[in-house]
């Protein structure tokens, strides 16, 4: 498969490239092999870009919403009927096993597609009757969005924000990390070739500075980031300078609570979903897994069992099912943590070690006696590493499992389903599950509060965040006035 894309940069259309940019080397996590070279975007590629989507943005609202939708539908077809090769090409980008790409990744991007090409045609206003008089709003676009994207699901990243942008009437232009920039691109031919306009998606390559250049250009109403904390509050800072529309998903640390009545299977497959699936590189994972000291031995010993599953190897062998992390900087922070949990005093139940050799392969750990105090429960790792902490009663694990500055995700695994209920009330996150975790179906809202972010992605809840009310007040008698 050539994994070398035909330029950097697809923009009103076409493919364009500018070697003057910074040369960014695309690295294969499972080899360390250079596969690819794109180039940072210039000033001259950003303003391109921009310019491209302002213009294209005019016509594009124009269309009506049925016509959008019908782009947006027919996009997601084609990334269904290429899925196999879509999927090939994460896993080059990001070095998840096959096995996951295959089911999780474009299958994610065409579910957005599809689910907000149906809403497009109801995304309207509403008449308000005021006696004779009467008020209507029309909801309107909010005109050149911009999406930055993280390094964990590069096609699905830029398909959950390029669906509901172009439902709502939006262009988009859409930097990928420069650690995994090969699969927007995809995202940008699909939609040219489902009919969107050239111009109303476009990719652009680059570091973080060429996300700055976006975020601050007067072109722009709307930044949506995927990306950690500390990147969050800089481009929340950057986008308010312009009182841009936000949207921040960002980074987390969240608890799921194991009571002694769970289905001891389900708690355990719940877990490994929340720390191992994409080798725990997942922003929503749950990380902190409290479980009640009356389960705790027989989790930790299924847990150690089932681990044994565990197929580690080339992440296009469809066997495998866990690969290497992302980058060798990536894996050398999730080493550091491991080490930082040994220093502290956890109990190495599983793993802890890094695999010598090419890729940047790193062993699923599981920490128990973990305290609330040590770096492993109170950092995000972004790395298969999972602590376990003891707990006694609901309320001290409600209360703990809170003790956080993040608020993604959050999860309970419990037979009793009012006390689920009750802990889910309780917890401080924006996404919950109980007896499950980390499912993301595109009509359930994604999001984070506290510091893990503002605004949701997918579900309708997406509409209110590339869209505008205007309210239109019509008088159908005279205009009283005192003199
Ligand atoms: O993030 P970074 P990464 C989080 C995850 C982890 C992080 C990992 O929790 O913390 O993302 O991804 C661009 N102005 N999530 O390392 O470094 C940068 O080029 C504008 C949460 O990529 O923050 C990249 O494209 N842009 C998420 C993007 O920001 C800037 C799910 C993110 O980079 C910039 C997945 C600047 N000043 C990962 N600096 C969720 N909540 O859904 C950097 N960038």
């Amino acid at each position: 498969m050539n994994i070398q894309p035909t330029a950097s940069h697809f923009i009103d259309g076409k493919y364009v490239e500018d070697t003057a940019g910074d040369a960014i080397p695309v690295i294969y996590p499972a080899t360390g092999e250079v596969i690819a070279t794109v180039y940072s975007a210039t000033p001259a590629i950003i303003d391109q870009a921009l310019a491209s989507a302002k213009r294209a943005q005019k016509e594009w609202a124009s269309w009506t919403a049925t016509d959008r939708g019908r782009v947006l539908r027919r996009a997601a077809d084609i990334m269904r009927d290429r899925n196999h090769d879509l999927s090939v090409l994460e896993t080059y980008d990001t070095g998840k096993p096959y096995q996951e790409t295959s089911v999780a990744d474009a299958t994610s991007g065409a579910d957005a597609l599809e689910y907000f090409g149906g809403l497009a045609a109801s995304i309207t206003g509403e008449h308000i009757q005021l006696g004779e008089d009467f008020v209507y709003t029309r909801r309107e676009p909010l005109g050149v969005c911009v999406g930055i994207g993280a390094w964990n699901y590069p096609t699905q990243i830029a398909s959950w924000k390029a669906a509901p942008a172009l439902a709502c009437g939006n262009a988009m232009v859409f930097k990928p990390s420069e650690t995994t920039p090969l699969c927007a691109l995809k995202v940008a031919e699909i939609l040219l070739e489902a009919g969107a306009p050239a111009g109303v998606f476009n990719v652009i390559q680059g570091y973080g500075m060429v996300g700055a250049s976006l975020v601050t250009d007067p072109r722009v109403a709307k930044v949506s980031l995927t990306g950690s904390v500390p990147t969050g509050r800089k481009v929340y800072a950057a986008a308010a300078a312009g009182i841009r529309n936000v949207t921040m998903e960002l980074g987390g640390k969240s608890p799921i609570v194991i009571f002694d009545d769970a289905d001891l299977e389900n708690a355990v497959s719940g877990a490994i979903l929340g720390n191992f699936y994409s080798s725990g590189q997942v922003c929503s994972n749950g990380t902190r897994v409290f479980v009640q000291k009356g389960i705790k031995d027989a989790f930790l010993a299924r847990m150690a069992e089932r681990l044994k599953g565990v197929k580690m190897g080339d992440p296009q062998d469809p066997d495998v099912n866990f690969g290497p992390m992302v980058s060798e900087n990536q894996r050398n922070i999730v080493a550091s943590y491991i080490e930082k949990g040994l220093t502290e005093g956890a109990r190495l139940i599983a793993g802890g070690n890094v695999i010598k050799g090419d890729g940047f392969y790193i062993e699923p750990t599981v920490f128990a006696d973990v305290t609330d105090d040590m770096a492993i429960a109170r950092e995000e790792i972004f790395g298969p590493v999972l602590s376990v902490l003891d707990f006694d009663t609901e309320e001290e694990a409600l209360a703990r499992a809170n003790d956080t500055e993040f608020g993604l995700a959050a999860g309970v695994f419990t037979a009793d389903l009012t006390r689920a209920h009750r802990m889910v009330a309780g917890f401080e996150a924006g996404t919950c599950y109980i007896n499950t975790y980390n499912l993301a179906p595109v009509e359930a809202p994604f999001g984070g509060s506290k510091q893990s972010g503002v605004g949701r992605e997918n579900s309708k809840a997406a509409i209110e965040h590339y869209s505008q009310i205007k309210g239109v007040y019509v008088a159908m008698g005279d205009v009283e006035a005192p003199f």
